[in-house]
C-alpha cells in the first residue's frame, strides 16, 4: 500500500469512528451534590409543581440514572463512603456528625480527590462538608482549622464545616474562618450553652423560623440551630446568600482553572434545612420554602452550566449532579413543607425517604452530561456514588492501588453510558442494611419503630426481615420473604461475607 492509501485508509477509520468516543484527554469533573434532594423533587424525574429547567436541560443533555444510589440515607455516611470508597457502615463513628467533630477520613489515606489529584487534577471543595474538622480532642475555630480537606487530597476549600442548622454557622476557606474579627473570637460547644447567648428554647420572641423539633439552641440570623456557639459576629453567614456565596466560589474556582483538568466537588446547602431561600426565589412555588430552595438550587446549577459554557469548558467537563440522600420533608423546622406538600412526591415513584432502607432512602436523582461522549438518554444501571473513586481513578487512567478503595466499582461503562447494566450488588444503608442483587431486595430483620415520628418517615424496619421483588414491586409494597425464604437465605449470607470480608471490591487486597 502506498503512502496515499495508508492516509485514506485512516481516514476512513476515523470517519466510520462512532462520534461518541473517547477523547484523548481526561475530561474536568464538576460534580454538583445537592443535600437531601429526593428524586422527585426534579422534573426531569416528574416533579410538575417545582420547575427546574436547569436541572432538566442537563438531563436531556445527558444520561439520567434511574437506579443510581448515594452510599446511605444521610449525609456523612454517604460522603464517607464517597470519597473513601468505603461503605461507612463498615466504620464506627461515621453517623451524622456534630459541628465540632473532629476529621473522620485519616490524612495520608487515599481518598477520592487525592488520587484525582495523583493523576495531575486541580482538586476543590465548595460547599458542604459534615466530615469532621481538626484533631482528636477539640479544635480552636480562631487558629488553623487543620487537617481537613487539604489534609485529604484537596487543593482548594470554600466550606460550611458542618450543615446549615449546626454550628458554627461561618464559612472556613482552607485552614481559616472568614470574615472572623480576632477581638470577637469564636467558641463552639455542643455541651454547655455560653452565657446569655441567645437560644430557640429560652428565646422564641427572636425566631423568624421555628424548629418543630430539636434546633432550640444558639440563634443564628433568626434560626435557632443544633449547638451552642458565641462571638465571630464578623463571619456569621446569612442563610438567604448561601446559595450566591457558594455560586460565586464555585464560578470564581472554575474560572482559575482554565488549564489542565479540574474535579470541583460543588457540595450545595440547598435543599437542607434550614430552608431560607434568597427573597428572589421566596414564593417561587406553591410548596412553601421547601418548593423554593428547589428553585434557588436549580438556578445554582443554571449558574454553573452557563460559566462552563462561558469559559468554554462545557465540551471537556463531566458534569454529575446527584444527591446526598433521599428527601424529607419536615426535618426540624416548622416551615410549612408539610403543609403544602399537596400531590408532589418527593421521593417519586419509591416508598421513604432519607433515613429509610426503602429505595427512597439512597435512590436520588443522578444526571452524567458530557457532550460529545456520554449519548443523552436514560439508564437503569445499579450505580453507586462510592463508585466514583474507581471509575474516576479508570477515566483518569489512574489505577488502583490493591490496597485502596475496599467497596468502589469501576462502573465507567455504564456511567458513560457504554454499558447498559453497572454493578450486580450493592450493599444499602440506613440503620438496617439492604442488599440489592439483580431485581432483588434484601432488607435484614431490625427492631427500630416503623416510622421516625418527628420527620414521619418510613424506616424500613422489620424483625421478619423483608425480601421486594423490584421487578414487580418497585414500590417495595409486598413483602415476600415467606414465598421466597432461599433467596431471602442466600442474600443474608452474600450481605454477611460481604460484612465479614471487609471489603467487596474485586482485585481489592487488604494491606498486610
Ligand atoms: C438530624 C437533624 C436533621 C438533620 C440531620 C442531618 C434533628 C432533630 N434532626 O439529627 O435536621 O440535620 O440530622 O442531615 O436535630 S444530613 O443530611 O446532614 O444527614
Ligand atoms: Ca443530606
Amino acid at each position: 500500500m502506498n503512502l496515499s492509501r495508508i492516509c485514506l485508509a485512516i481516514l476512513g477509520l476515523a470517519l466510520s469512528a462512532p462520534l461518541f468516543a473517547a477523547p484523548v484527554t481526561p475530561p474536568n469533573i464538576l460534580l454538583i451534590y445537592a443535600d437531601d434532594l429526593g428524586y422527585g423533587d426534579v422534573g426531569c424525574n416528574g416533579a410538575t409543581q417545582v420547575k427546574t429547567p436547569n436541572i432538566d436541560r442537563l438531563a436531556r443533555e445527558g444520561l439520567r440514572f434511574t437506579d443510581a444510589h448515594a452510599p446511605s440515607a444521610t449525609c456523612t455516611p454517604s460522603r464517607y463512603a464517597m470519597l473513601t470508597g468505603e461503605y461507612a457502615w463498615r466504620r464506627k463513628g461515621t453517623g451524622v456528625l456534630p459541628g465540632d467533630a473532629r476529621l473522620i477520613i485519616e490524612p495520608g489515606r487515599t481518598t477520592l480527590p487525592s488520587l484525582l489529584k495523583q493523576a495531575g487534577y486541580h482538586t476543590s471543595i465548595v460547599g458542604k462538608w459534615h466530615l469532621g474538622l481538626g484533631p482528636e480532642g477539640g479544635l480552636d475555630w480562631n487558629r488553623e482549622i487543620k487537617p481537613g480537606p487539604l489534609e485529604i487530597g484537596f487543593d482548594y476549600s470554600y466550606l460550611i464545616p458542618a450543615t446549615g442548622d449546626r454550628v458554627p454557622c461561618v464559612f472556613v476557606e482552607n485552614h481559616r474562618v472568614t470574615g472572623l474579627d480576632p477581638q470577637d473570637p469564636i467558641q463552639v460547644s455542643y455541651t454547655q450553652p455560653f452565657g446569655n447567648e441567645p437560644t430557640g428554647l429560652r428565646n422564641p420572641e427572636l425566631l423568624k423560623m421555628h424548629p418543630s423539633h430539636g434546633h432550640n439552641q444558639t440563634i443564628v440570623n433568626g434560626i435557632s440551630r443544633i449547638g451552642y456557639m458565641t462571638g465571630g459576629k464578623t463571619a456569621r453567614w446569612v442563610d438567604e446568600d448561601i446559595a450566591d456565596v457558594l455560586t460565586r466560589k464555585a464560578i470564581a474556582t472554575l474560572e482559575q482553572r482554565r488549564t489542565g483538568p479540574f474535579f470541583l466537588y460543588f457540595s450545595t446547602h440547598d435543599i437542607h434545612v434550614p430552608r431560607v431561600p434568597h427573597p428572589r426565589f421566596q414564593g417561587k412555588t406553591g410548596l412553601g420554602p421547601r418548593g423554593d430552595v428547589i428553585v434557588q438550587l436549580d438556578w445554582c446549577v443554571g449558574e454553573v452550566l452557563a460559566a462552563l459554557d462561558r469559559l468554554n469548558l462545557a465540551t471537556n467537563t463531566l458534569v454529575i449532579l446527584t444527591s446526598d440522600n433521599g428527601p424529607v420533608v419536615d426535618d426540624g423546622y416548622r416551615d410549612q413543607a408539610v403543609e403544602k406538600l399537596g400531590d408532589h412526591r418527593p421521593a417519586g415513584p419509591w416508598r421513604g425517604g432519607k433515613y429509610s432502607a426503602f429505595e427512597g432512602g439512597t435512590r436520588v436523582p443522578f444526571i452524567v452530561r458530557w457532550p460529545g461522549r456520554v449519548k443523552p438518554g436514560t439508564s437503569s444501571a445499579l450505580i453507586s456514588q462510592i463508585d466514583f473513586p474507581a471509575t474516576f481513578a479508570s477515566l483518569a487512567r489512574r489505577p488502583l492501588a490493591p490496597t485502596d478503595m475496599p467497596d468502589s466499582f469501576n462502573v465507567l461503562p455504564a456511567l458513560l453510558g457504554d454499558a447498559a447494566t453497572g454493578r450486580e450488588t450493592l450493599v444499602e444503608h440506613a440503620g438496617p442494611l439492604g442488599l440489592r442483587s439483580h431485581s432483588w431486595k434484601y432488607v435484614v430483620p431490625s427492631k427500630g419503630p416503623k416510622r421516625n415520628l418527628p420527620t414521619n418517615t418510613e424506616l424500613g424496619n422489620d424483625p421478619a426481615g423483608q425480601l421486594f421483588d423490584l421487578a414487580k414491586d418497585s414500590g417495595e409494597t409486598n413483602n415476600v420473604i415467606a414465598a421466597h425464604a432461599e433467596v431471602a437465605q442466600k442474600m443474608a449470607a452474600q450481605l454477611e461475607e460481604l460484612r465479614a470480608k471487609g471489603h467487596s471490591r474485586p482485585g481489592f487486597q487488604p494491606a498486610p
